[in-house]
């Protein structure tokens, strides 16, 4: 009898985490795949934090990144970094296209999306839910995991 309610349990957990997670840390909806989605760990006085990850359109036509948000943060903006007169800047976009059978990497150096507004610092090794939504697959929630890359 106990190993029946744990294993229904087990299910039911793994139903809840949804939408196609699978061990790798990859994540599906719709024709998209996120993967391997992380973030770096944050001293204790940072408010803001930057989460990586990339998007592969599997489908024939465009999606975009319209939206993000963590309860991790008061809010996720899509950014970009570029070196202008040879300093580093940031400027928020408001889409992030993700074209037809194509990968969208999100990752140092180039677009990422911040956490403005940290609730509490990343701690290594742990991770938290970021909510994408896209115009065309709709809303998926990913786990970041935090840890030192590089
Ligand atoms: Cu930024």
């Amino acid at each position: 009898m106990k190993n029946h309610s744990i294993g229904a349990a087990a299910i039911a957990l793994a139903a809840f985490c949804g939408a196609g997670a699978s061990p790798a840390g990859d994540f599906q909806i719709g024709n998209l795949s996120i993967a391997q989605p992380w973030s770096r760990p944050t001293p204790p006085v940072a408010s803001s934090g930057v989460v990586y990850f990339s998007i592969t359109n599997r489908g024939s036509r465009q999606d975009r990144l319209v939206a993000a948000s963590s309860p991790a943060a008061k809010s996720a903006e899509i950014h970009e970094s570029r070196t202008v007169g040879g300093l580093m800047e940031m400027r928020q976009l408001a889409v992030l296209d993700c074209p037809p059978h194509a990968t969208v990497k999100i990752e140092p150096g180039g677009v990422h999306v911040m956490l403005v507004g940290l609730r509490g610092p990343l701690a290594p090794g742990t991770d938290f839910p970021l909510t994408l939504r896209f115009a065309t697959a709709g809303e998926l929630t990913v786990q970041v995991h935090v840890s030192e890359r590089e």
